[in-house]
């Protein structure tokens, strides 16, 4: 998501750090093409509109007269406002006094309510939450089928309802009663779509809003349709008042401009973004990060978190240190190999960090599971003092290595090789990594 836009923007930026000041003349002309981006990006008109004018007003005033750069300044511009656009703090879930919290999720047919419902669930016991499941779409046989299938798959409870409860209003209330008697603190409730905003789902909407009061209803939108679905939250808040959007299926949607424009023009927040169709794709939105990602200042947040969940804490905190200080041992190397296969899949990992734009090339590369063994192995044949400093590694302790690994000397070269490819890469991360192209890499790891 947000490639083209983040591409398109760092070109400006890049032209801009050609100029000695900021003038009326190259501002106008980067606002220009900002705008062009934006536009190009499906973010909303209005919201572009308001945007460049921001900008321009920010740009063109006092604030400029800084020690910074001219594209520094304009980086920072826009970042601010891009923020203020987003919604400056990060909206989190709320939650009620008095469990259970009730979460009614609606949206338009197939926009990922029920697949969405089993995200959240999962996210919330990741949290520190009891919740519990259920849906209330009784017009479709399969919807209600389908969302226990999810509970399995998340491994966790779902209320799946007596024969006698066949309406939306029966199976609420009495999933309520038995969150209560459970325990369970966050009830999720999956609502049926429609295809269009209609007068009956929205009376079915409301009844249950007024039976269950829930604490956020969240409108789920498909990221795909891109204004459609920022004009549908619109409407679903005017006719029901939404509390907050998650935005689907933002995997496949790589403008990113719907976005850019939810909060702007429905006046709310969006909380969560689902990026794939596994259940641990589910994203906590936050502003800053992305204003920082579209910027291609990379995401490196997101990433010790996704690395935290995976790695435990102290680890993740070392890494970072290891990747910053460049302190990157084939100890470390071994240890990210076998970590690297907890923390998913390797593209979500790489829009994450930072300075995407040379690292794309890597974007196919697939980790293979015969290749992390026997790099796992050879590393292990070495001894203590060849992980330390691989510079020792000379010819005859490369056939050493590769008898007690049972590999061959060319796959302790290419692994030597790769590691000292990782290490580069590495350094590039922790500074002055622009503009250091780092080539083909055929990497097992990162
Ligand atoms: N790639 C991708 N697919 C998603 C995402 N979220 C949902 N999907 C897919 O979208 C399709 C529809 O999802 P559902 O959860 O059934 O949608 P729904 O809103 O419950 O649909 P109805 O109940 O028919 O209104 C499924 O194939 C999901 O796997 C996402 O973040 N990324
Ligand atoms: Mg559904």
């Amino acid at each position: 998501m947000f490639d083209n836009l983040s591409d398109k923007l760092q070109r400006i930026f890049k032209n801009l750090r050609g100029e000695g000041r900021l003038t009326a003349a190259n501002m106008e002309a980067a606002l220009r093409e900002i705008r062009v981006a934006l536009l190009e990006a499906d973010v909303n008109f209005r919201v572009v509109k308001q945007l460049i004018e921001q900008i321009k007003e920010k740009a063109m005033g006092e604030e400029v007269l800084s020690a910074l750069s001219p594209s520094q300044q304009v980086i920072a511009i826009v970042r601010d406002e891009l923020v203020k656009i987003l919604g400056s703090h990060e909206s989190k879930l709320r939650f009620a006094n008095e469990p259970p919290s009730v979460v009614l999720m609606v949206g338009l047919q197939g926009s990922g309510k029920t697949t969405t419902t089993g995200k959240l669930a999962r996210w919330l016991s990741k949290n520190g939450h009891i919740p519990l499941m259920v849906s209330v779409d009784v017009y479709r046989p399969a919807a209600r089928e389908q969302l226990r299938v999810i509970a399995r798959e998340v491994n966790l409870p779902i209320y799946a309802g007596l024969p006698e409860e066949t309406t939306p209003a029966d199976l609420a209330r009495s999933a309520r009663r038995e969150a209560t008697q459970t325990g369970r603190d966050v009830l999720l409730v999956d609502t049926a779509g429609r295809l269009h905003i209609d007068d009956q789902l929205m009376t079915e909407l409301q009844q249950l809003r007024e039976l269950l009061v829930p604490v956020e209803i969240l409108f789920i939108a498909d990221a795909m349709t891109g204004q459609d679905a920022v004009k549908s939250a619109g409407e679903f808040h005017k006719r029901l008042g939404i509390s907050g959007v998650i935005l689907t299926k933002m995997d496949g949607d790589a403008r990113g401009g719907g976005a850019l424009s939810i909060r702007q023009v429905t006046g709310q927040p969006l909380k969560f973004v689902g990026t794939g169709e596994k259940f641990d794709a589910l994203e906590v939105f936050h502003p800053d990060r992305v204003a920082s990602r579209i910027l291609g200042m990379g995401d490196v947040l997101s990433f010790i978190e996704k690395a935290e969940e995976a790695i435990d804490k102290k680890q993740a905190v070392e890494m970072q240190r290891k990747l910053l200080e460049n302190d990157f041992t084939l100890e470390d190397f071994r240890d990210q190999i076998r970590q690297i296969r907890k923390l998913g899949p390797l593209e979500s990992l790489l829009g994450m960090m930072p300075n995407m734009g040379i690292l794309k090339d890597l974007k196919n590369v697939k980790i293979d599971e015969k290749e992390i063994t026997h790099v796992v192995a050879i590393i292990d044949s070495m001894t203590p003092h060849e992980r330390a400093n691989h510079m020792i590694i000379n010819g005859s302790r490369r056939r050493r290595i590769a008898k007690g690994s049972g590999t061959s000397v060319q796959e302790v070269n290419q692994l030597l090789k790769q590691y000292s490819q990782a290490r580069k890469m590495m350094k590039s991360f922790s500074g002055g990594f622009l503009g250091k192209k780092l080539g083909k890499m055929k990497l097992p790891v990162f």
